[in-house]
């Protein structure tokens, strides 16, 4: 009868009672009026735009869990090696939008809703953004996840459920940073799945004893639940939908019942009010650091909670893939055969004498077996060289929180492993192969000598991984002849090696930006799902750059989304935007190394330019209107001096009769991924001016070049590859190059040159604001003397050629025709950028996964 197969009852009333995923318009509305009757418990009559996007939101969740069910059965089914990608940071941004894209829903749910009365538009505007990362590296994680399911990689993510992502950033009248807290989850997630019953417990303190060389035991303390949320992945054209796990830290009693019994409450509460603290935020980095943190008590309190976050997240999805593993029966020295996990980043990093503990202390191996499971199954992504950046721990603080890591910490180091034997067979250490080479010993150390120790996270993470990689080749080359040389050196090059970072097309071109994805479609005469999918198609567009027709819509499009932006200003600030003039526009997290200052006092030179011209003069002038974007650290003193002086320069020139028609200048509060989608499309420039060497890749000059916005910037991370691709003449860069830094830093400490005569334009700007130009006279100090002092990022050596360039961009800019040429080649040379090659690169590269397809593809 073939009911055998059948896992249990009648499997046809099983199958009339699933829910199908009819995907008729008919069938959308009764499943959204289904959703708003008894999922949301409202009707008609009081249903508001927020009402709809979330019955229209479940709805689509509905489709989403059908995939995902069958994606993750299916995966079950053919056991496949699979990927996990750990990392703090998901900087999401909005689902439903992107979900219904991917299922290629988008016109049906358009029609759908406008039945029942409401604008798809308003209601996708109701969404909050799931923020759960600082910028580039998280937005880059959400990438890579989108990615995984398009190309139907068996891929999961895993990071923390943070109660509240990164922090709302207001600006006062005066021109001040102003945090406020994200409560993301207040108006419910419709996007996670809560796995209430997948948990793990998660200890820390207590005490730890050796039992023997290798083995150990880690007792009392105290022991937290991480429970499981669950957010579907959909894949782009295909069925595959994978899985991002969130933990949520939870008391693992509701509260101690001795103290409650005793009438003590407030004892009784404590320790639940501390495992809660765990996922409670997002930190936000100082200097990218981790050092000064969000948190109102004193930083070593903030400092232990961070590495118990660390903690808690490794813990927990370890302990995860590993009862996945071992559903399997197989011996654990098949773990590198079926499991991949990558690292990004260093925050990870105790992942790995955290599976060197349950190897040792639980399952029973030895160090050679456990250290060669360890050293096969993790792979290391290094995001930056900025020495102040890399991670350390201190020794007492990790002794005290997780002292049986200490312990293995100290073996892995240990004098008799050296620097641990290369692979389990090789007995060579550092010691053998640079005998009496003390310097370097100490060098490659997991513990740095100090007040107190420290545990460095990045070399940790390197000894104990596969491979390692930077974002793009030069950060990799920065990489392997800096702060890693003496690792490449002992190790061999091999093992070093570089995957430039990628972007998704589908958020960054198809749905930023659907008028110029449509006009593309039509040209290339391709089904979108192909060059989507294939970004390399794009170059299909190169023929069209002499055809006049298509240069006036590819132009007209870019029009119509400046005139989006000015619509956005107008309506969130209230101000008018001239859409007839150059939009250039800078991005990014406020940082000294991102130069936001060389940009700022760029455009005070204009203003200042401008005033000495006669009206007829000015009249020549190439009208510009200059966005800035995005957050500093609450702890960031400079960082936040740059957005006031960003404020108040704008205040002032936007007012001046004799300029405001050649120069406007915004500064857009709040930057998030959805600003970030409509600021990118309207951008006919965007600078991307890092010291060279200190941009490891960056991601926006990718997003903003897909979208025919062409780049100024500095020979650094990925806009040499970015210039490489599209070709020098279609960008422009100035500055000095990476070998000159430390020379000219050298030069700024022993040979300086007074300003005026080293850079006299500079040093007119700078008097200009000591003035009191734009503020109070004495409140720029501290930023100005950044600059005048050691200017460790350069200014001084890069404002000349900072201003030439500019001036470049605007006699470049007055030939609109050639202008519309060059955007066209640039979105056009674009394809490498997709972070689906980045991504198919790991797989194939490091991990050695294969796609597993659903069966079914749409
Ligand atoms: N990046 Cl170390 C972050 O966003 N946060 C960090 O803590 C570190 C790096 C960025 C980096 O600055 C950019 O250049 C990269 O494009 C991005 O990571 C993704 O690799």
């Amino acid at each position: 009868t073939g009911k055998e197969h059948w896992p249990r009852g009648e499997e046809e009333v099983w199958q009339a009672g699933l829910r199908g995923v009819d995907q008729d318009v008919p069938s959308i509305t009764k499943s959204i009026v289904n959703h708003v009757q008894t999922s949301l418990a409202r009707q008609a009559y009081n249903l508001d735009d927020l009402g709809a996007y979330q019955a229209a939101a479940l709805s689509v969740r509905d489709n989403l869990l059908v995939n995902w069910n069958e994606t993750q059965l299916n995966y079950t089914r053919k056991n496949p090696k699979r990927a996990y990608y750990l990392s703090l940071e998901f900087l999401m941004g909005r689902t439903l939008d992107n979900a219904l894209l991917n299922l290629g829903l988008k016109e049906q749910y358009r029609d759908g809703i406008k039945k029942l009365g409401f604008s798809v538009e308003d209601i996708l505007d109701k969404e909050r953004d799931a923020a759960l990362g600082n910028g580039g590296l998280g937005r880059l994680a959400a990438c890579y996840l989108d990615s995984g399911s398009s190309t139907e990689l068996p891929l999961w993510g895993y990071g923390l459920r943070y109660k509240y992502g990164i922090f709302q950033q207001l600006i006062s009248p005066e021109g001040n940073q102003l945090e406020a807290p994200d409560p993301w989850l207040d108006n419910q997630n419709p996007w996670e799945l809560p796995r209430l019953d997948v948990t793990y417990e998660v200890r820390f303190y207590g005490h730890a004893e050796r039992l023997s060389d290798s083995r150990g035991v880690w007792q009392g303390g105290q022991e937290v639940l991480a429970v499981a949320y669950d957010v579907m992945i959909p894949g782009y054209g295909t069925k595959n939908t994978n899985n991002l796990r969130l933990w949520e830290s939870k008391p693992k009693r509701g509260f101690d019942l001795n103290s409650f019994n005793a009438g003590n409450y407030e004892a009784a509460v404590a320790s639940s009010n501390s495992a809660d603290a765990i996922t409670s935020l997002l930190y936000v980095p100082v200097l990218h650091l981790l050092i000064e943190i969000l948190i109102p008590s004193s930083s070593i309190v903030g400092k232990e909670l961070r590495l118990k976050q660390q903690y808690f997240w490794t813990a927990a999805s370890l302990a995860d893939i590993i009862r996945r593993f071992k559903q399997q029966g197989k011996p654990l020295k098949e773990l590198p055969d079926f499991v991949a996990i990558q690292l990004n980043d260093t925050h990870p990093t105790l992942a790995i004498p955290e599976l060197m503990r349950i190897l040792l202390d639980e399952e029973d191996l030895n160090w050679e077996q456990a250290w060669s499971i360890v050293t096969n199954v993790f792979f290391y992504t290094n995001h930056t060289v900025l020495p102040e950046a890399l991670e350390k721990w201190p020794v007492p603080l990790i002794e005290h929180v997780l002292p049986r890591h200490l312990q293995i910490i100290y073996d892995i180091t240990g004098i008799n492993k050296a620097v641990a034997p290369l692979g389990s067979s090789s007995k060579v250490t550092v010691e053998r192969k640079f005998p009496g080479d003390r310097d370097r010993l100490a060098r490659m150390s997991l513990i740095e000598e100090g007040q107190p120790k420290q545990v460095r996270m990045a070399h940790l993470a390197a000894i104990g991984s596969r491979k390692v990689n930077g974002v793009a080749e030069l950060h990799s080359d920065l990489v392997r002849t800096t702060i890693l040389k003496d690792f490449v050196e002992f190790e061999g090059s091999s093992k070093y090696s570089n995957v430039t970072n990628g972007i998704t097309p589908r958020r960054w071109l198809d749905q930023c930006n659907p008028e110029l994805s449509d006009l593309i479609t039509k040209t290339l005469k391709l089904d979108k799902v192909v060059w989507l999918k294939d970004l390399t198609k794009l170059d299909g567009l190169l023929e069209f750059t002499e055809d006049a027709a298509f240069r006036k819509e590819w132009a007209a499009i870019k029009q119509r989304n400046k005139e989006r932006l000015a619509n956005y200003v107008q309506t969130t600030l209230g101000l008018t935007v001239r859409t007839d003039a150059m939009f250039d526009v800078q991005i990014k997290r406020l940082h000294e190394y991102k130069r936001q200052t060389l940009n700022i006092l760029g455009v005070i030179h204009r203003y200042l330019t401008l005033k000495g011209q006669t009206p007829e003069e000015r009249k020549k002038a190439n009208p510009r209107v200059v966005f800035f974007a995005g957050k500093a650290a609450p702890a960031y003193y400079i960082a936040k001096l740059t957005i006031r002086l960003i404020v108040n320069v704008a205040r002032v020139i936007n007012a001046d009769p004799d300029t405001k028609d050649y120069l406007q200048l915004y500064f857009l509060p709040d930057y998030s991924v959805s600003l970030a989608e409509v600021l990118i499309p309207a951008s006919d420039i965007s600078q991307h001016i890092s010291t060279a060497g200190t941009e490891a890749s960056g991601t926006s000059n990718m997003k903003f070049c897909l979208n025919g916005g062409l780049l100024l910037g500095t020979v650094d991370g990925a806009n040499i590859e970015i210039a490489e691709e599209v070709g020098e003449s279609n960008v422009f860069f100035f500055g000095h190059l990476t070998p000159a830094v430390e020379d000219l830093r050298y030069q700024h400490l022993y040979h300086p040159v007074p300003l005026e005569e080293k850079c006299p334009a500079l040093h007119r700007v700078l008097e200009q604001v000591s003035a009191g130009l734009f503020d109070d006279a004495d409140i720029y100090e501290p930023l100005l003397n950044t600059i005048r002092q050691n200017d460790y990022y350069l200014l001084t050596d890069d404002f000349d050629s900072y201003i030439a360039a500019l001036a470049m961009v605007d006699e470049a800019y007055a030939d609109k025709e050639e202008w519309t040429k060059k955007s066209i080649r640039t979105t056009a040379k674009m394809g490498k950028f997709s972070s689906d090659r980045a991504i198919l690169d790991y797989a194939e590269s490091f991990w050695n996964i294969e796609p597993i397809p659903v069966s079914t593809k749409k």
